[in-house]
């Protein structure tokens, strides 16, 4: 049965909406909310499944790959997820203000519902490395930007401090209404596919995310939604790899600076999912993830920001140990609009720029 069957068959049986109303109304039952929780929300969640038949082909064996893309969220991240919760419970609670550490799409998405909230955003940002889209967004959803000279890691101390001492809301992933709405990610999958698949193949920086995934998966498996559990395959850039090395990386470097982070905040619920279900964890190098970043661009149309590309680049170094018959599902945590400079740089496009504007040269440039 398709993703859109299943969700109007949902939508008869609950609370009666027609169209996607935001995951907080699509999966109220089984989120902290109650009728006093004011929702804040874009109607994130219900993104698409997409098979990717190049990658399946890639790696053969009756294996079937799909990427979960969480870039077409309203701020263009899987963030909104977990702001949607986050946000709603800090209006619930009174609080006028919110801050976060960001390497990019928490401040805009903390932004971008704060402000929906009426509250204030103030965003702490490593200076200098966070994508133009990212910035451009907390800038015009109207966040009070404060760049440091350092890095997310640094960020992350200074505003848990912060959250302690003054009135304001802390909604990093430490905040646990965040993992509550990023777990519907794995409720949409199981909905989609009808059961967990054999694997989940995740980026992790701060290792929220696949917390909240493995959080769903047994979720929904403890309501008899789903018969399995996946494996849950981590994976980080090679010069931010702190979760792969098992240490602190005190100056992470990657291309993918949306996971530029050398001490996950997550790390023991990491290692735990990882442990619980036989999963594994592994790092990718920036050659990887640009190669992944544009095969998904020019051969499946699928636009997605370096940090996620890493779910691919590791499926695929990985392609060897890859179950038969397998359903794979790839999270594409972010949109590749974020990080236009990635994408300048880093294509195989013929592009012929100064042309004379004659149909001659045009036509001759085309080959003809
Ligand atoms: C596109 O925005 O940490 O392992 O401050 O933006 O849950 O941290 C972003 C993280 C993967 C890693 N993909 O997720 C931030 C931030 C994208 C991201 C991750 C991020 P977590």
């Amino acid at each position: 049965m398709s993703f859109i069957k299943r969700l109007n068959q949902k939508a008869s049986k609950s609370s009666g909406w027609k169209h996607w109303p935001g995951l907080i109304e699509a999966y109220r039952e089984l989120l902290p909310v109650s009728t006093n929780t004011p929702i804040i929300t874009l109607q994130e969640g219900g993104t698409p499944l997409i098979p990717v038949k190049t990658i399946s082909n890639l790696i053969g064996k009756g294996v079937s790959v799909y990427v979960k893309y969480d870039g077409l969220n309203p701020t263009g991240s899987f963030k909104d997820r977990g702001m949607t919760m986050a946000i709603s419970k800090a209006k619930e609670e009174g609080c006028e203000a919110v801050i976060c550490a960001s390497t990019g799409n928490t401040s805009a998405s903390a932004a971008a519902y704060a402000r929906r909230g009426g509250m204030r955003a103030y965003v702490l940002i490593p200076d200098g490395y966070v994508a133009q889209g990212k910035l451009a967004q907390a800038l015009v959803y109207g966040a009070e930007v404060l760049a440091i000279k350092g890095n997310f890691d640094k960020a992350l101390d200074i505003v848990q401090e912060i959250s302690k001492n003054y009135p304001v809301t802390l909604v990093n992933s430490v905040n646990p209404y965040r993992i509550e709405g990023q777990k519907t990610a794995a409720f949409e999958i199981i909905d989609a596919l009808g059961d967990a698949p054999e694997w989940l193949c995740i980026p992790m920086g701060n290792a929220g995310n696949i917390t909240a995934y493995w959080k769903g998966f047994e979720e929904y498996k403890n309501l008899g939604k789903s018969q399995t559990l996946p494996r849950m395959m981590g994976f980080q850039a090679e010069g931010s790899a702190p979760l792969i090395y098992n240490k602190i990386i005190e100056n992470p470097e990657t291309i993918a600076t949306a996971i530029r982070i050398g001490n996950p905040v997550n790390k023991i619920n990491a290692l735990n999912a990882k442990t619980k279900s036989k999963g594994s964890f592994l790092a990718v190098t920036d050659e990887e993830i640009i190669k992944a970043y544009k095969l998904l661009g020019d051969q499946e149309g699928i636009f997605c920001e370096p940090a996620s590309a890493a779910s691919i680049a590791g499926l695929l170094k990985r392609k060897e140990e890859v179950p038969k018959n397998a359903n794979i599902v790839c999270v594409l945590t972010g949109n590749g609009l974020k990080d236009p400079d990635c994408a300048i740089n880093n294509n195989d496009a013929s592009f012929h720029s100064n042309l004379d504007p004659s149909l001659k040269t045009v036509a001759k440039k085309m080959g003809f």
